[in-house]
């Protein structure tokens, strides 16, 4: 049985994202959307609600799931047996991001990282842009699920 995860912060997720969990969910028999806390970081979102918000979109897919995780990636990938990451990439600046923690993961435990390239109608889209753009009265129903419109148009009211 094969298995994988979709890492990411997903504060919060994006149609970007989902375009992604449901591409790779195509790939695997068993997909988990993992959640990483970083503790560092405030969000707009907890860590809870991220995954409340996820769970919501993703109920129609067979063999996804949502958990957290904090700590290194590919402790928890090799622990649960996981063939390999999936990550989404929009541009060369997320090439030039992934690519060493692709390496690095690789040379820790063998993991292998897998990219999905965005698609084309998704390829601006990212959460902190869309919290910009939603901070400053933009339009992001195109952007985000509603699930996740309302709860942002909470977060700011
Ligand atoms: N289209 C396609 N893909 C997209 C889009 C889009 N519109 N938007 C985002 N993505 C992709 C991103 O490229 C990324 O792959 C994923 O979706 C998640 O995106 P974000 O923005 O929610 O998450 P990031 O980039 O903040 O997440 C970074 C991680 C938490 C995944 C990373 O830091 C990590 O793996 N941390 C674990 C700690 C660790 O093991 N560190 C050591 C590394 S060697």
């Amino acid at each position: 049985m094969s298995k994988a995860c979709c890492p990411g912060s997903f504060d919060p997720m994006t149609n970007g994202h989902l375009d992604i969990f449901r591409r790779a969910a195509k790939l695997f028999d068993e997909l988990v959307v993992t959640v990483v806390v970083n503790p560092n970081k405030q969000g707009m979102f907890t860590i809870d609600e991220r995954i409340a918000l996820i769970e919501e979109n993703v109920a129609d897919l067979p063999g996804v799931s949502v958990e957290r995780w904090e700590g290194l990636l590919v402790d928890y990938a090799r622990d649960r047996g996981m063939a390999c990451i999936v990550k989404g990439l929009r541009n060369s600046t997320d090439f030039d991001y992934e690519l060493p923690m692709a390496g690095m993961n690789q040379h820790l435990t063998g993991v292998e990282t897998a990219f999905l390239t965005t698609s084309p109608q998704y390829s601006y889209v990212s959460s902190s842009l869309v919290k910009e753009v939603a901070k400053l009265g933009g339009d992001i129903s195109a952007l985000i699920p509603p699930n996740v419109q309302d709860a942002v148009r909470a977060k700011l009211s």
